[in-house]
């Protein structure tokens, strides 16, 4: 589908800020002739052609090398140059700039990534990828990028969305035959299948559930009562007085976000309102909030006084329901009596002492790496995307299966087909244009 129409594109691919070797991106229709005259000599595809670039009056900008592929055999699928010279920011401006004078285009953010797209070369979920391995904090997480783009995970969404565009023909097939019996139609093969394709969904989903922690590190949010000592945990964590903290119970309203690093793997930290029954309107309003954040929690970091522990479990007991994990912390712990008793499935810490706090910090990192772990082996990035696509795919088969049991063919086949078509929307089969802007927008520029 190359768009003859389409503009040529140039962008600096490297980071901004000096280095030994920067490079000016070219990509589309003109690209070649563009290349050829800033480097004086016309361009054979695969060379390395070490050449001078010259600016309008023949002066010499930097002398480099110039490499040709042509369309299709490109990132973009489209003719693309790299001109590789000195990495002077002021010598790629330039560069750049006589790009421009000679017809190409600034290029946005993502743009060659999205025309990779849009010429076929990648699907969505893979130059999300591509985004993904250039952001990734750690090693784990940019292994588990590079398989996304290598098609790790869109090949289980095509396979998946390749058996329900069977069942979906199957089903079709049969509502033209209304009168007969489901079953004389192969209604028990069918059912059978959709259960495989329901169980490999929910397989899938797992799957790109971590891929979506280990892209984003561990959510850990601190939750407990008022003046429990949340805030000075948090800046105990973070090593720094980044919250408030007052001995006035309510202190916290809003959320506070902090990034900490636990032996190479990200965990983002989240102080919260205390929960209580009341408060004024700003603090109910932080309540809320709090009780918000934990449905996106992956961990929940409960912190109680350690001299009454037990009031503080009912405040939070329903907030922290659905969170997948959990560490109890009892702070304050230097206001115990030394003959106090410790409970087993608590840490007891001292936010002001420092003490205990080596247990907690091992303790994060622990789940943190398990994290990481459990989804090493083949493990893919996955993002927030992609995990709602693949609920609202689950909950249509579910949906889809119901209506088979009641052989209402008609329904059932438009359960498949919803379900069929968010499938789509994660490797941009299916998608809207204000999706892929949205997606695009937020990569570098010159990828
Ligand atoms: N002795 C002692 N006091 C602590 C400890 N941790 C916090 N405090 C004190 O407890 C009070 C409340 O601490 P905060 O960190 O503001 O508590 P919070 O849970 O964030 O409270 P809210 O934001 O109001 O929900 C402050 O006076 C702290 O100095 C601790 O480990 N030991
Ligand atoms: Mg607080």
């Amino acid at each position: 589908m190359i768009d003859s129409a389409r503009d040529t594109i140039a962008a600096i691919a490297t980071a901004p800020g000096a280095g030994g070797v920067g490079i000016v991106r070219l990509s589309g229709p003109h690209a070649r002739t563009i290349a050829a005259a800033i480097a004086g000599r016309d361009l054979a595809p695969r060379v390395a052609h070490y050449v001078r670039f010259r600016d309008g009056t023949g002066e010499t900008i930097d002398d480099g090398i110039a490499l040709y592929f042509a369309a299709p055999a490109s990132y973009t699928g489209e003719d693309v140059v790299e001109l590789q010279a000195h990495g002077s920011p002021a010598v790629l401006h330039e560069l750049v700039a006589r790009c421009v004078a000679l017809g190409a285009r600034r290029a946005r953010p993502g743009e060659f990534s999205e025309r990779a797209f849009l010429e076929g070369r990648l699907d969505l979920a893979q130059a999300e990828a591509v985004a993904d391995l250039i952001a990734a904090a750690d090693v784990r997480a940019a292994r588990a990028a590079r398989r996304a783009l290598d098609g790790e995970f869109s090949r289980r969404v095509d396979a998946i969305g390749d058996e329900l565009l069977a069942i979906r023909v199957h089903v079709e097939a049969a509502i033209d035959f209304a009168d007969e019996p489901i079953d004389t139609l192969g209604g028990a093969q069918l059912r059978a299948r959709l259960a495989d394709t329901a169980l490999a969904l929910e397989d899938l989903l797992r799957a790109a559930e971590r891929g979506r922690r280990l892209r984003d590190g561990l959510h850990a949010v601190i939750v407990g009562p008022p003046n429990a000592g949340k805030s000075s945990l948090l800046n105990a964590l973070a090593g720094s007085e980044r919250a408030i903290v007052t001995d006035i119970a309510g202190t916290t309203r809003d959320l506070l976000h902090e990034t900490i690093r636990i032996d190479g793997v990200e965990l983002t930290l989240v102080d919260t309102a205390g929960l209580r029954e009341g408060g004024d309107a700003i603090e109910r309003e932080g309540m809320r909030r709090a009780r918000g954040e934990l449905q996106r929690a992956d961990l929940a970091l409960v912190v109680l006084d350690a001299r009454d522990p037990e009031g503080g479990r009912a405040a939070v007991r329903d907030a922290i329901a659905d969170v997948p994990l959990r560490v109890w912390v009892h702070n304050k712990a230097d206001l115990l009596e030394a003959t106090a008793s410790h409970a087993p499935d608590a840490l007891n810490v001292s936010a002001r002492t420092g003490e205990g706090l080596d247990a907690l910090h091992a303790r994060l990192r622990e789940l943190a790496q398990g994290n990481a772990d459990s989804s090493g082996e083949g493990a893919f990035t996955a993002r927030a995307r992609h995990v709602d696509a693949l609920s609202v795919a689950r909950e249509h088969l579910a949906q889809a299966r119901v209506e088979l049991d009641r052989e209402a063919l008609d329904l059932a086949a438009e359960s498949l087909r919803l379900a069929h078509d968010a499938l789509g929307e994660i490797t941009g089969r299916v998608h809207a244009d204000d999706l892929l802007g949205h997606i695009f927008a937020s990569f570098c520029i010159g990828k």
